[in-house]
């Protein structure tokens, strides 16, 4: 398992998705498995409590979910998830090339914000 850290990963990601969009009780497969706003929530606050400010804030949550929520059924599908996890990525991948360059210029660190991560809800949330 150790020497495995990205498919690890990964498959903690997708485990995370089922944990939460396994409310439904639906195993035909015929609907694709989606997370409902409260268990979204529940998911904000137990998982990414320390990657996300504002977590317990309803209002911020409600603006992420209906970011996120392309289609507008009220439900985070697992593409609609995996956009979420890509926004969380991104800035994280910004943090750490701009912590590079200090490590390497010691000097004044770069704004991130030109990272090309756009996500408006990141800003909303507060991506830390
Ligand atoms: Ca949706």
């Amino acid at each position: 398992m150790a020497s495995c850290p990205l498919k690890c990963a990964v498959e903690m990601l997708v485990k995370n998705f089922e944990k939460y969009a396994g409310g439904g009780g639906c195993c035909c497969r015929k609907q694709p498995r989606r997370i409902s706003k409260k268990d979204f929530r529940k998911m904000l606050t137990r998982e990414l409590n320390h990657m996300l400010t504002d977590t317990g804030n309803k209002r911020a949550a409600d603006k992420l979910i209906c970011d996120l929520d392309e289609n507008k059924d009220g439900r985070i599908s697992f593409e609609e998830y995996w956009t979420l996890i890509g926004g969380i990525a991104s800035p994280i991948a910004s943090l750490i090339r701009q912590q590079e360059q200090t490590w390497c210029q010691k000097e004044q660190p770069q704004d991130w914000a030109g990272g090309g991560f756009s996500g408006s809800w990141a800003v909303c949330m507060g991506v830390v």
